[in-house]
């Protein structure tokens, strides 16, 4: 990752992206709710969010806590938050067996002392695999995946409500992603994933999480039949993740009648990752995805991908806030 650079930004800009989230999620809880009087209306996103029942989380890079800036717009804003490196493989089980939970267990205690939800990514991923994983072949690698999940799924048991079990194993054409995990484990790799995940955390939400689902398209549907086969056979399987990394005029015609087709198949469906390209339509952009998490009773909640442009993965300030 390059190193984050200063942009000057305008703060009435900021504003606004907030405020369409907020009133996104606010009108359509006011209309659910019609005692809330407009003068105890939230004001956060967390709290607007929480009036349905819902959550609007960020992803958080442990190292920016201590900006004062930073937690400030995070504990203020937010009533959930995920890590967005600290609980991958590389991370957690840098040697084979020996797991680091330093950074996962720093987020989880700052999340606590805010009563603030946490959501777990990623067990298994093609990227951000430590260096001993990637040359693993056949049964070698299987014990590796199923014993990074025990123990990863073990540690944050009670204090994950969501894994994203699995993430990013599909291909834009719906085909399988020919990673090592594909190709040294075969087609059944995902169903062990999250029968491995079950059996180390078994109250846990059990999520598959992918990009490129914002609409009813060949990558969507091929993971649609990927959730109806798991769950007409008993494959311990709770929601679906929709990352929603996308540009500031994305086409949302589909959006919400995928996440309604994904819900119909009895699992929650989650708004993992969003972030959305600085341009005209952004705010809009915001709201579109927000109002369709309100109209989809089993869509539990939004993430947005990190807290301020500043740090964003991305160069074209995606954001809600920043410094
Ligand atoms: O790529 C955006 C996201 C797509 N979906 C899965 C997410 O897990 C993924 O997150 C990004 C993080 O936002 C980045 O911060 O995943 C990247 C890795 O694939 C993360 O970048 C990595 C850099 O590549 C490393 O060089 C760096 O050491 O972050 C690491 C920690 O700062």
């Amino acid at each position: 990752m390059t190193e984050p650079r200063p942009r000057p930004r305008s703060v009435r800009r900021r504003l606004a992206l907030a405020t369409a989230a907020v009133a996104a999620a606010g009108i359509a809880a006011a209309s659910a709710l019609i005692f809330t009087s407009p003068a105890q209306a939230a004001t956060t996103l967390g709290a607007s969010a929480a009036e349905s029942g819902r959550y609007f989380g960020a992803a958080v890079s442990t190292q920016y806590l201590s900006e004062s800036a930073y937690a400030n717009t995070l504990g203020t804003e937010f009533n959930s938050v995920v890590a967005e490196n600290a609980m991958k493989w590389d991370a957690t089980e840098p040697n084979p067996g020996q797991f680091n939970f330093s950074g996962g267990d720093q987020l989880v205690n700052w999340a606590q002392a805010r009563g603030m939800k946490v959501r777990g990514h990623t067990l298994v991923w093609h990227a951000q695999q430590p260096g001993w994983v990637q040359g693993l072949t056949g049964q070698n690698l299987r014990n590796a995946m199923n014993n990074h999940i025990a123990g990863v799924a073990n540690h944050y048991e009670g204090k994950v409500f969501a894994w994203d079990v699995v993430n990013e194993a599909f291909e834009w054409d719906g085909s399988r992603r020919q990673s090592n995990l594909q190709q040294q484990l075969g087609n059944g790799w995902i169903e062990e994933a999250f029968r491995a995940a079950d059996a180390a955390d078994p109250a846990a939400r059990l999520c598959y999480n992918d990009y490129g689902t914002d609409a009813i398209n060949a990558k969507s549907t091929a993971i649609y039949n990927m959730v109806r086969d798991f769950k007409s056979r008993g494959v311990p399987i709770d929601c679906v993740g929709f990352q929603t990394h996308i540009a500031h005029n994305e086409n949302l015609s589909s959006y919400q009648a995928n996440l309604q087709r994904f819900a119909d198949l009895g699992v929650d469906v989650e708004i993992t990752e969003l972030d959305v390209g600085q341009g005209s339509g952004q705010a809009n952009t915001y709201g579109t995805v927000t109002n369709a998490c309100m109209a989809v009773a089993r869509c539990t909640g939004i993430t947005v991908w990190g807290v301020t442009d500043k740090y964003s993965w991305r160069t074209d300030n995606p954001l809600l806030f920043d410094g």
